[in-house]
């Protein structure tokens, strides 16, 4: 049996009506700056910088407070290079036949295809995986809950932990991915969830001109 664990004061952040309408503006008005990017510069990003991006990814919530997450963040070119190799495969098979039509038709607005040259030039690649259970020293497995929901938040945190140090990022999802739990050695219990290359965007960069839908149609209000 788990005990209760103690409960502590919570120090919240005090904020006037004000302030918390001005802050909320600011923030979303930085958050509306993010974009996804496909072409990285090589430019080095130190490691203290993508371990704190991982520690604030880390204090998502999660079902149960179980962290059911594990970061893999890669800058070893070696390894880069044959996570793309095995990404470009499955990605040559999904384009050449396992995507739709109206997928395929979908993806033209982004001039996307197989090649992903940026699983090498970016200088980091970090492999979010979900843990579906645990195991400890033991050997004893532990249940973990709400594991999609949990991992997706954590992700969700971690791209705005990149945004907010001046770094950019894309969700990829080549699929199938086992591909990355055989490279990165992972147990049958860790399942890739996303692969995110981060690292500064070249000069010439260039992003989709997309338009976010308005609020009225991302949302309903019940007063
Ligand atoms: N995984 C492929 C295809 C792809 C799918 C979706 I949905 C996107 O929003 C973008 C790409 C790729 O990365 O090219």
């Amino acid at each position: 049996m788990n005990e209760k664990a103690d409960f502590i004061p919570y120090t919240s952040i005090q904020l006037t009506n004000e302030q918390s309408l001005t802050q909320s503006q600011a923030y979303y008005e930085y958050m509306d700056k993010r974009r996804s990017l496909r072409i990285f510069s090589d430019k080095p990003v130190a490691k203290e910088i993508i371990e704190n991006i991982i520690k604030t990814a880390s204090t998502a919530p999660s079902g149960a407070h179980k962290q059911p997450w594990n970061f893999c963040a890669v800058s070893n070119p070696d390894l880069k290079r044959q996570i793309r190799e095995a990404a470009e495969k499955e990605e040559y098979e999904s384009y050449h036949g396992r995507m739709s039509d109206e997928w395929l038709d979908d993806l033209q607005a982004f001039g996307t295809d197989w090649h992903k040259p940026f699983l090498e030039t970016a200088p980091w690649l970090i492999i979010v995986f979900r843990k579906i259970y645990d195991v400890n020293e033991q050997g004893e497995k532990s249940n973990h809950y709400y594991v999609n929901e949990s991992v997706g938040l954590a992700s969700g945190f971690l791209l705005t932990a990149i945004h907010q140090a001046g770094l950019v990022a894309l969700t990829h999802t080549p699929s199938p991915m086992n591909f990355l739990s055989k490279l990165l050695e992972r147990p049958i219990y860790e399942k890739p969830f996303l692969l995110i290359p981060v690292g500064y965007p070249t000069s010439e960069a260039t992003v989709p001109d997309l338009k976010r839908k308005p609020l009225k149609e991302i949302s309903m209000f019940f007063e």
